[in-house]
């Protein structure tokens, strides 16, 4: 198979940022530049099975190896926080879920060297409300990005799904009437067991994970797409 991009010489740029963003386990899980580099590049170097497998650890080994990727990759770093400034919406419905995920996203912010002084917390009572605060907050020009915080669980009726809509699409245009990234940090769960597992229990803490989401997009903007 012939490549468009073979003869090109080594990207130091490619390497630069694909190492220091996988040096990050979250982003190792969700390999961003494997999965981009795959859909742009068809190298010489892989045979045809390799392609096949697009994703096997084999193919991707050999297209790390190669210095075809000429292009520029952008990216935000989780490491180049200090500056940014976030606000997080946290609904008070549900709040024995939402106070630990507000307390996982504000470790982690601390963590990774966000002041507290640069974060505002602004509470409201449920996720249907958190959208039109985001979107404030947002337009305000003061952040970097929002980070929405609620939990949905499931009831007997289906107003868990009509809240679940709201608050997903609302958070969604939030960001895009705003130019601000706000960052999904709500809960959808069917019980408050699955729930609690994920705001501090054995699957993790999400608000914690949505921290650095918001802080990679942050960055990204901030440092890139200004
Ligand atoms: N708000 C939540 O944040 N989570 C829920 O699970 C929930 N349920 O299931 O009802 C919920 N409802 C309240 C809603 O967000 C609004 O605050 C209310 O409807 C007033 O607008």
């Amino acid at each position: 198979m012939a490549s468009s991009v073979s003869s090109v010489h080594s990207c130091s740029l490619y390497r630069r940022h694909a190492s220091s963003t996988f040096t990050h386990t979250m982003q190792q899980r969700r390999l961003p530049f494997y999965q981009v580099a795959s859909v742009r590049v068809q190298p010489a170097a892989l045979s045809s099975s390799s392609v096949q497998g697009f994703g096997s650890p084999v193919a991707i080994e050999k297209k790390e190896s190669s210095d075809l990727f000429a292009v520029r990759h952008l990216t935000g770093h989780v490491t180049k926080a200090e500056g940014l400034r976030f606000a997080v919406v946290v609904a008070r419905f549900n709040e024995i879920v939402t106070r630990p995920l507000l307390e996982g996203a504000l470790d982690t912010f601390k963590k990774y060297s966000v002041k507290e002084e640069d974060v505002d917390v602004v509470w409201v009572p449920g996720c249907f409300e958190i959208s039109v605060v985001a979107q404030q907050l947002g337009k305000s020009g003061k952040y970097n990005a929002i980070l929405c915080i609620g939990a949905v669980i499931r009831g007997d009726t289906t107003h868990y799904d009509v809240v679940a809509d709201s608050a997903s699409s609302g958070v969604l245009s939030a960001g895009l009437n705003s130019d601000v990234p706000c960052i999904f940090g709500v809960l959808t769960c069917d019980n408050m067991e699955q729930a609690l597992d994920r705001a501090g229990g054995k699957a993790g803490n999400k608000g914690s994970e949505t921290a650095l989401t918001a802080i990679e997009m942050a960055s990204l903007v901030e440092h890139h797409l200004q």
